[in-house]
């Protein structure tokens, strides 16, 4: 039989959680309960993300699979469990959802006194060629009383309480941050469990890898192309930059965050204020990028520092090792002159 050691005082992250509810002052246990609804709806995506060849998840919703039943698409099936956990949670009043136009207000008798806004299945066009996708979300406390508002969701990301993302990738990760640092933990099939697997994960100071999809290089400012020229062919000396780019928000941040470099999806002439959305991408990615020492910017302004107009308004977004985005920014100053 496997001898292996069996660790019989796991940290798991839902231990994590209940020992870093215990230590905070007055916690009445209901983020608590908000986080380990959030990780039963992720574990739920996890197994049906691995499953969605066998069972017919991919592909275009509306078709039926093989026993003539409907098949969901995988990120409908996604934004569902995720709702249905975090009503069922009693800790959430509203929601807000990449697949809803419109906020999603919890039920009275199911209202808690938080929000969380987030991406169920964010890369889904990747889902049909298998790359790695991911689950991202922001939780903030309502500022509202009686009944909850469209207010309460445009906070800025300054006011997140906690922040994760889920990576379905070689392994299934979250990466949780409750403001007081960042932590890594993987899923172990087995037992169903998040284990802790890397403890106030801090980013590299300067990295070697760039991000950035060059397709649009057409379309993209001169600061731009001028940062990412100098990546190629340094002029003072050091050695070019290494490119990796997957397109699926989550993979490319969390490899920024594990080697270091930076991730920039920003403005272009096709796409003004970029493509990601500033309440369930950008915010959250921000928090988390920021708790373990690394910068997110704008461009011309701290990500967090943004006040929402909109639920699903777009900003650019560029992240990762402090030194990486500050030369980026060095390249938009001098193009601003
Ligand atoms: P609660 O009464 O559970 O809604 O918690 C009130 C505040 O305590 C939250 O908004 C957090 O700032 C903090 N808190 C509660 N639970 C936790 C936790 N598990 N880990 C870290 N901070 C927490
Ligand atoms: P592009 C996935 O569709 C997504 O929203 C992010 O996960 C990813 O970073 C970005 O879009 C990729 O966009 O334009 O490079 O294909």
């Amino acid at each position: 039989s496997d001898q292996s050691a069996f660790d019989v005082d796991v940290w798991t992250l839902t231990r994590f959680v209940m020992e870093t509810g215990r230590q905070a002052k007055g916690a009445t246990g209901e983020l608590t309960q908000l986080i380990n609804s959030m990780l039963t709806a992720i574990k739920a995506i996890s197994s049906a993300v691995r499953k969605a060849g066998l069972a017919h998840l991919q592909g275009i919703a509306g078709t039926v699979n093989v026993t003539g039943d409907d098949v969901k698409k995988l990120d409908v099936l996604s934004n569902d469990l995720v709702v249905n956990m975090l009503r069922a949670s009693y800790s959430t009043c509203l929601l807000v959802s990449e697949e809803n136009k419109d906020v999603i207000i919890i039920p009275a008798e199911k209202r808690g006194k938080y929000i969380v806004c987030f991406d169920p299945l964010d890369g889904s066009s990747n889902i049909d060629c298998l790359a790695s996708i991911g689950t991202i979300f922001a939780v903030y406390k309502r500022i509202t009383d009686g009944e909850p508002t469209e207010e309460d969701a445009l906070q800025p990301g300054s006011q997140i309480v906690c922040a994760g993302y889920a990576l379905y990738g070689s392994a299934t990760l979250v990466a949780l941050s409750m403001g007081a640092g960042l932590n890594f933990f993987s899923l172990d099939p087995a037992v169903g469990e998040f284990i802790l697997t890397e403890r106030n994960v801090k980013i590299k100071k300067k990295g070697k890898i760039y991000s950035i999809n060059e397709g649009y290089a057409k379309y993209f400012d001169s600061a731009v192309n001028e940062y990412v020229k100098w990546k190629k062919y340094p002029e003072d000396g050091s050695a070019p930059y290494g490119a990796r780019y997957v397109g699926s928000m989550v993979a490319d941040i969390h490899r920024t965050i594990a080697y270091g470099g930076i991730f920039m999806y920003p403005a272009n002439e096709k796409s003004p204020k970029g493509k990601l959305r500033l309440l369930y991408e950008c915010n959250p990615i921000a928090f988390i990028i920021e708790q373990a020492g690394g910068v997110a910017t704008t461009g011309t302004q701290r990500v967090l520092a943004v006040k929402p107009e909109a639920l699903h308004q777009r900003v650019p977004f560029v992240a990762g090792s402090p030194d990486d985005v500050e030369e980026y920014l060095s390249f938009v100053k001098k193009h601003q002159k």
